[in-house]
């Protein structure tokens, strides 16, 4: 406690005098919190921690010279810099991160909880979190996502009595308690500022955890004694009880039971000396820290990928399958060679997959294919857990339109956490998802929202058109070590195309030219590949040639093949079903303008979706979709320039 506490007021100090830039939110007065709950764990137990995470941290066994180092922006701190005060994280010492998003480490603390059981392991994950972070959804995914899966997690509350500026009393009309009896998980309340009763109860629950018997909730009871932000005028607290929590400070009371066990002050005072010693050492060895070293601004954004090579062209006359064969075979086979893998989502178990794409797999494979209930957040956040832990999970969400229900452990945790990190983290998370428009699906069921993901630096975004490349793509991103989200068109499910051999995969981030053509470069993706060829067939009876580049993958996109194609035809027409408006056309055509205004013989074209959201009525969703009519009359206008 004495180390967190002198790490802080040090820190306090460094904000005040400018040394430590962005905000910093001090624990002070919590410390017997992060203590107590860390007692029991053990190396490889992990926690997630909050914006307020220096003593989780340090509980946990951070070292302070790396976090000083971080907290001043130095190339040796703990996340190299990347990730300052708010995001210290060491996954190589079960430290899932500190987080800047209220409640986003609960998800991720059961996917570690779910690597640890699936590995059968008796390792558990403790989530730190305030009373604020009980209002938010990915507390009530996590909490229910675990109670389910009696998961070894402790989620671990510190209620210190406010949300930013907001009483508890003003968030909650419940409490906690009664909260944890509605996912019919254990509650046990603390004394947050008595470090031995926090430990000794957290002895007991972290071990019934390892046992198998589940999850639980703590609630810790406890007071920051600054502002919530180094600089808060705090005016929502009086002095009298910022004064009256003083004498229950966590160092205070425990100076006590020393004394009352025995132990003198000349004892106490000795081990303060050798903290501030220590803490010194620590301060003076992080100034000597050099900054980030600015050529390295683009490390740890992607991850090298393991090495694969373009595999050769499929017979014509050999065997087929179909794309929702290809999927559930990939599934099979990656499930089969490496026992890293499994697979959760909505009814992808029992159920096999509302497309029926899963069946099987989970008389196969058990527990490694697992439904789960309807919890997106909880169900990204497991991916990004498990694969911290260094597991492969495969997570379903079942339509590309309920990313937004999950955003934030796309956005935030898997796209950014491995360079937040430093390179810390391991991410080798693979989301599958699909889209399709053309049966009145709807607006909340049809749209292609590649673009949206592909403007995330850190995720991989995959769309495969045929079975083959459906399932070789798919293989590559179970093994690629990157954040992958697969994106697959329903329609597309039952379409028939040559069979690989079992070992075929095909590298991401590499185009294909799926049709040679001089004239005109339509490069698509997905379904509307196929509107493409069949624009080309189509208009090469008026004498045009068209060449065809399917994007198979979209980030990182294949800017050479697209170059080398416009090198031969000088015309290029980029065709997706999404959105036309900042859609992955316009970055094409932006690269194209730069790299290669020299080869163009016409302005660059795009065809796409209309600018509303895709529409229920037949008629209507007709009128909005394009189809190799529209891509048709577009190459035959670039042609007349
Ligand atoms: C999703 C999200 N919403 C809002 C914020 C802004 N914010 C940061 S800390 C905080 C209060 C959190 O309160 P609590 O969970 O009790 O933690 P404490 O600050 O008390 O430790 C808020 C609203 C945020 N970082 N993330
Ligand atoms: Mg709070």
């Amino acid at each position: 406690m004495l180390l967190i506490r002198g790490f802080e007021e040090r820190v306090a100090a460094l904000y005040r005098d400018g040394e430590v830039p962005g905000f910093v939110h001090l624990s002070i007065g919590q410390e017997a919190a992060a203590v107590g709950a860390c007692w029991p764990l053990r190396d490889d137990d992990v926690i997630t921690s909050t914006h307020r995470g220096h003593g989780h941290c340090l509980a946990k066994g951070l070292d302070p010279r790396g976090m000083f180092a971080e907290l001043m922006a130095r190339a040796d701190g703990t996340n190299r810099g990347r990730g300052g005060s708010m995001h210290i994280a060491d996954p190589g010492r079960g430290v899932f991160g500190a987080n800047g998003i209220v409640a986003a480490g609960l998800p991720i603390a059961v996917g570690a909880a779910v690597a640890a059981q699936l590995r059968e392991r008796d390792a558990v994950a403790v989530a730190f979190f305030g009373d604020g972070a009980v209002a938010a959804g990915a507390f009530h995914e996590a909490v229910n996502l675990a109670a389910v899966w009696r998961l070894p997690v402790v989620f671990f509350c510190e209620n210190n009595g406010y949300a930013e500026f907001s009483p508890a009393s003003s968030q909650h009309a419940a409490p906690l308690e009664r909260r944890a009896a509605g996912y019919g998980v254990d509650y046990v309340a603390v004394d947050g500022n008595d470090v031995v009763a926090t430990a000794r109860a957290m002895r007991d629950i972290v071990s019934a955890a390892r046992d198998g018997r589940g999850p639980s909730i703590v609630e810790a009871t406890t007071y920051r004694r600054h502002g919530h932000y180094e600089g808060d005028p705090q005016r929502y607290r009086s002095a009298d009880e910022v004064r009256e929590w003083e004498t229950r400070d966590p160092i205070v009371v425990h100076a006590d039971q020393l004394r009352a066990a025995g132990i003198g002050d000349d004892t106490i005072g000795a081990i303060e000396r050798s903290v501030a010693c220590e803490l010194d050492g620590a301060l003076d060895a992080a100034r000597r820290s050099a900054a980030p070293d600015v050529a390295t601004l683009h490390d740890f954004v992607v991850r090298a990928r393991p090495p694969t090579t373009e595999p050769p062209p499929l017979p014509a006359d050999g065997p087929v399958f179909r794309t929702m064969d290809a999927i559930r075979g990939a599934l099979e086979v990656e499930l089969d060679h490496d026992e890293r893998v499994f697979v959760a989502g909505i009814d992808v178990g029992e159920g096999g997959n509302v497309f029926g794409l899963t069946r099987g797999l989970r008389d196969r494979f058990g527990d490694r294919v697992r439904d789960t209930p309807i919890s997106e957040t909880a169900i990204a956040g497991l991916g990004v857990g498990a694969a911290m832990a260094g597991m492969r999970p495969v997570v379903e969400i079942m339509y590309l339109d309920f990313v937004g229900v999950c955003l934030d452990q796309l956005l935030n945790q898997a796209a950014k956490l491995p360079f937040m990190t430093g390179g810390g983290a391991r991410m080798a998370l693979t989301v599958r998802t699909q889209f399709g428009a053309g049966r009145s699906s709807g607006s909340q069921h049809s749209q292609s929202l590649e673009a949206l993901l592909a403007h995330i630096p850190g995720l991989t975004v995959v769309m495969p058109s045929t079975p083959a490349d459906t399932y070789g793509l798919l293989r590559a991103a179970i093994q690629d070590p990157n954040p992958v989200v697969f994106v697959e068109n329903r329609l597309l499910y039952g379409t028939k195309g040559p069979q690989p051999p079992d070992d075929h995969v095909v590298p991401i981030g590499k185009a294909s030219v799926v049709r040679e053509g001089t004239d005109v470069t339509v490069v698509s993706v997905s379904r509307m590949v196929h509107e493409a060829v069949a624009a080309a067939d189509a208009v090469a009876r008026d004498g045009i040639s068209v060449e065809v580049v399917d994007l198979r993958t979209v980030a990182p996109l294949d800017t050479a093949t697209i170059l080398e194609s416009v090198a031969r035809t000088s015309r290029l027409l980029i065709a997706h079903e999404a959105v036309v408006p900042f859609g992955i056309g316009a970055e094409i055509a932006a690269t194209v303008a730069r790299d290669a205004f020299w080869d163009l013989d016409a302005p660059i074209a795009r065809v796409g979706a209309a600018a509303t959201p895709p529409p229920y009525a037949p008629e209507l969703e007709r009128a909005w979709l394009p189809d190799r009519d529209d891509i048709a009359d577009a190459i035959r206008r670039l042609a007349r320039v």
